[in-house]
């Protein structure tokens, strides 16, 4: 497919590029943390091919691990020169897809980029969708286990829109767990309906679960004050989305980051 071709060039030729979304640290009132999101540049229209396009046929052509290398060493690269963490960030999400979560190689693959730009592992949280989790046996769980020695973080992703396997919640160790918008945008209709109501109580019940099992809680797709509020008076720790940023380049990070709080 022309995306393949864009993809095999890009990996060649350094066509990719990665944004960052500030998450909003509620207790402290600072954007603490951020999402690292990968961007190939569509050199044919000057705009971006996105993700979700280009991951699954990453995937799917064998590209991912070497996609995540590039990926991982960009988010390391860019921590080491701004020096984030002295500027106050105290660690970065980093998505992996469910096949670099298995993949043999993958502990090594990330110890050997943090010490290559003497990232400290505490500063790196591995994003894993919820799917991932619940489908993944032994290989996962090793690889978590590793990494987690060298002290990663780990972040449950797109919570509530797979198969929560709430069974297995009790299983696998997580730090953050990330609501998905879908769990959170039907709550905010204009018209207050039944299904409304029943978003609501959805919601607040999740987040009182996920409380009882003293998981932090990260809401995904903020785009309103209302939103933020409603989150807030919840306890809902984290916020992210449009409200505060959309995902932004290194240097409009940057100055983000000195012109917020
Ligand atoms: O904002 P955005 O369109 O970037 O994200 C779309 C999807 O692509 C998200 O679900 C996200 O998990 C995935 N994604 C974004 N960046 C990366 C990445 O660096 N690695 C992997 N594996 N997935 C990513
Ligand atoms: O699957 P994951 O949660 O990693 O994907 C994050 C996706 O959500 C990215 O595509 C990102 O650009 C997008 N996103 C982040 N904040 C918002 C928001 O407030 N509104 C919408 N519509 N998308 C958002
Ligand atoms: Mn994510
Ligand atoms: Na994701």
């Amino acid at each position: 497919s022309t995306i393949e071709n864009m993809l095999r060039k890009a990996i060649e030729q350094d066509g990719f590029e990665m944004v960052y979304q500030p998450i909003y640290h509620v207790k402290d009132q600072q954007f603490l943390s951020s999402e690292a999101l990968v961007r190939l540049k569509d050199n044919t229209t000057v705009g971006f091919v996105s993700p979700e396009e280009f991951i699954p046929i990453a995937e799917n052509k064998g590209l991912i691990m070497e996609l995540g290398e590039i990926v991982f060493t960009k988010v390391c690269a860019f921590t080491q020169e701004q020096k984030l963490p002295d500027r106050g960030i105290e660690y970065i999400e980093v998505n992996l897809s469910g096949i670099q979560c298995v993949h043999p190689d993958l502990p090594s693959q990330l110890h050997q980029i943090m010490k290559k730009y003497a990232i400290a592992p505490g500063f790196i949280n591995l994003e894993i969708t919820e799917t991932a989790f619940v489908e993944s046996g032994e290989m996962l769980q090793e690889n978590m286990l590793k990494l987690r020695q060298m002290g990663c973080s780990f972040s449950m992703d797109d919570f509530g829109t797979g198969y929560s396997n709430l069974s297995r919640m009790a299983e696998v160790v997580y730090d953050l767990v990330k609501l998905d918008k879908s769990l959170i945008w039907p709550c905010f209709n204009s018209e207050m309906s039944a299904e409304t109501n029943k978003a609501n109580a959805i919601l607040e019940n999740i987040i009182k679960l996920l409380q009882q099992l003293n998981v932090n809680i990260v809401a995904e797709g903020v785009e309103t004050e209302a939103m933020a509020n409603y989150l807030n008076d919840r306890g809902v720790t984290h916020l992210q989305g449009y409200y505060y940023s959309k995902p932004i380049n290194e240097g409009d990070y940057l100055d983000f980051l000195t012109t917020a709080t």
